[in-house]
């Protein structure tokens, strides 16, 4: 089967990390790139051999024989671009957060929907090598049926200094996080019933929230924590690393620093292994655990693409996510818990 060919949005920090990404999948071609600043797309098509260069996405989409579109542009662009690419009947690859609200994320997914054009998202957290490695884990049932778990992301990483557009959103660490750890909770353990949450700021100098703390009551039972924060100085600042700890009726589940994995089941002891993230060489090493896994969440995207698998983080299943993210701003605003 030949490549799939796709347009390019987009060309901010993240832009050079997705194509790195799909260039890895070798299942698809960068044929266009578009960014309304023609000289920064000129700068990436250099880099990367991509063959055609635009500053209007009609003309691109008017021009180009494309597969496929990845949306990889500031957040208030996804939803018209996706609105032109239905026009074009082409399946859409949009980062996180897929919208600024939830209502335009729902009139996304059903625009999508409606016209039979597939919408997935780039929500490649849950795709990390230590992560998928718990979740064998805990799906083996060894640690018996789980009551309460953490999910914690807290670090002081510099975030700013590669991102400085973070600083001026108005709701900062949920989306942009909290939508990988909501989404993760949501991959280990489930859908949630019930949610409460708080936010904070603690860097002076931006605009939204650096630190949320949101508990989830899964329909499980199970209660899930989800700790996260950019203003937590650590003795060792493990950014970007997520760590998760799993209490079952028969064991204990602990995915800690520098990827290890510990396993207690009651009477039998601990076993411990290491699971390293692979490396690319066009992976930024500071970044090397997330960047890493935007290798397996393309692959996924890419075959769902061709038709040889389903797509795991489709648009659909992100506005479950979506819920969790918007519904803990509600929480937190109004000090009540939300039933969902
Ligand atoms: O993955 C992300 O959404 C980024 C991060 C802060 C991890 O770079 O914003």
């Amino acid at each position: 089967m030949n490549k799939l060919r796709f347009a390019l949005f987009g060309t901010g920090f993240w832009s050079r990390f997705q194509l790195g990404g799909w260039q890895q999948t070798g299942l698809v071609e960068c044929v266009a790139v578009y960014n309304r600043t023609r000289s920064k797309a000129e700068a990436l098509a250099r880099e990367f051999n991509i063959p055609a260069v635009y500053d209007d996405p009609a003309a691109l989409l008017q021009h180009e024989t494309l597969d496929f579109v990845d949306i990889c542009t500031s957040v208030e662009t996804h939803f018209p671009l996706t609105q032109l690419a239905v026009q074009h009947r082409l399946p859409v690859v949009c980062q996180k957060p897929m919208t600024v609200t939830l209502a335009e994320a729902e009139q996304m997914v059903a625009l999508c929907q409606q016209a039979g054009v597939p919408l997935y998202i780039n929500e490649n957290w849950r795709w990390q090598h230590p992560v998928r490695q718990l979740k064998a884990q805990l799906d083996s049932g060894r640690i018996g049926p789980v009551f309460r778990a953490r999910v914690d992301y807290r670090n002081s990483f510099a975030v700013f200094d590669n991102q400085p557009f973070l600083k001026e959103l108005e709701q900062f660490i949920l989306t942009d996080i909290g939508t990988h750890i909501l989404d993760t909770a949501r991959f280990l353990f489930g859908e949630a019933s019930r949610l409460y949450a708080t936010t904070t700021r603690i860097h002076p100098d931006i605009r939204g929230e650096d630190v949320a703390t949101v508990m989830l009551t899964m329909h499980s039972g199970a209660t899930v924590l989800c700790e996260m924060s950019y203003a937590s100085p650590r003795e060792h600042d493990r950014f970007p690393e997520t760590f998760v700890e799993i209490e079952g009726a028969n064991g204990f589940l602990e995915l800690s620093h520098d990827y290890w994995i510990r396993e207690t089941i009651k009477g039998q002891g601990t076993t411990a292994a290491r699971h390293k993230p692979p490396h690319f060489a066009w992976a930024d090493p500071e970044y090397d655990l997330i960047h890493a896994s935007i290798y397996p969440c393309q692959l996924n995207l890419a075959r769902a693409l061709r038709g040889e698998e389903a797509g795991e983080t489709t648009g659909a299943d992100n506005l479950k996510t979506l819920q969790l993210v918007f519904g803990a701003y509600e929480s937190a605003r109004s000090g009540h818990s939300l039933a969902l």
